[in-house]
């Protein structure tokens, strides 16, 4: 019996809009070793509850790998080398990180993205992040690369307008997605997280996104 009569097909590629591309499962036989990659980061630089402008407490903890990491406190929100909570710079972007961030954008159509970030965003039942646009990083013409692991989530995509209607996609675990071109200022966020168990991050869900921050 063959294993897998489509394993040397390229895995599909969904259109979630201009310039967005969906890659389901591009991750899911790296899980492991970048879950190994996660504890180390969090081992290092750990999840924390930061605080918004407005002082809300975020429900979704957060850390950073890389060059930068983003932060936000009741200053604003920005990118920074240094870690607030540990006052050190930040863990190294594991090399695993790195090659399949560059590997997806390549894939998608994006020749030469080199993440110098790459927020961690750790979401437990409950926890949400409200439509918003990532507007701190430099280069505008880079894409973002995410990268999602454990719970699925639904995805909100927006329009450019805080107002325009979103659509809804589910966010699979090993599922990557890219986003450049003109849906790379698109209002989006993440419903509130409903509760399950999966087999390799239990009631979780955690997402990493890669950027060209500097
Ligand atoms: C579409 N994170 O950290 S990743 C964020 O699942 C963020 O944790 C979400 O939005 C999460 O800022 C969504 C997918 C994503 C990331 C950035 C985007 C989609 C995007 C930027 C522009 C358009
Ligand atoms: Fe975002």
């Amino acid at each position: 019996m063959d294993a897998d009569l489509f394993s040397d097909l390229p895995a599909p590629e969904i259109s979630l809009g201009e310039g967005a591309v969906l890659l389901p499962g591009f991750a899911a036989g790296i899980a492991e070793e970048l879950i190994v990659g996660i504890e180390q980061v969090v081992a290092q630089s750990p999840l924390r509850h930061m605080a918004t402008p407005g002082g809300f407490r975020m429900s979704v903890g957060m850390s950073n790998c890389g060059e930068a990491g983003w932060i936000t406190d009741r200053k604003g929100y920005r990118y920074d080398r240094i870690d607030p909570l540990t006052a050190e710079p930040w863990p190294l972007m594991p090399i695993a990180f790195h090659t399949l961030a560059v590997q997806a954008a390549a894939s998608a159509g994006y020749q030469g993205f080199f993440p110098d970030a790459c927020l961690v965003n750790c979401y437990q039942p409950g926890a949400r992040m409200s439509l918003h646009q990532d507007k701190n990083e430099k280069d505008g013409t880079a894409p973002i690369v995410s990268v999602s692991l454990g719970l699925p989530a639904i995805f909100m995509f927006g329009g450019l307008q805080r107002g325009d209607r979103a659509r809804r996609y589910p966010l699979n675990h090993g599922d990557v997605a890219v986003w450049g071109g003109p849906s790379r200022f698109h209002f989006h966020g993440v419903a509130p997280l409903k509760d399950g168990d999966h087999f390799l991050l239990g009631h979780r869900r955690i997402n990493l996104t890669f950027r060209q921050a500097l």
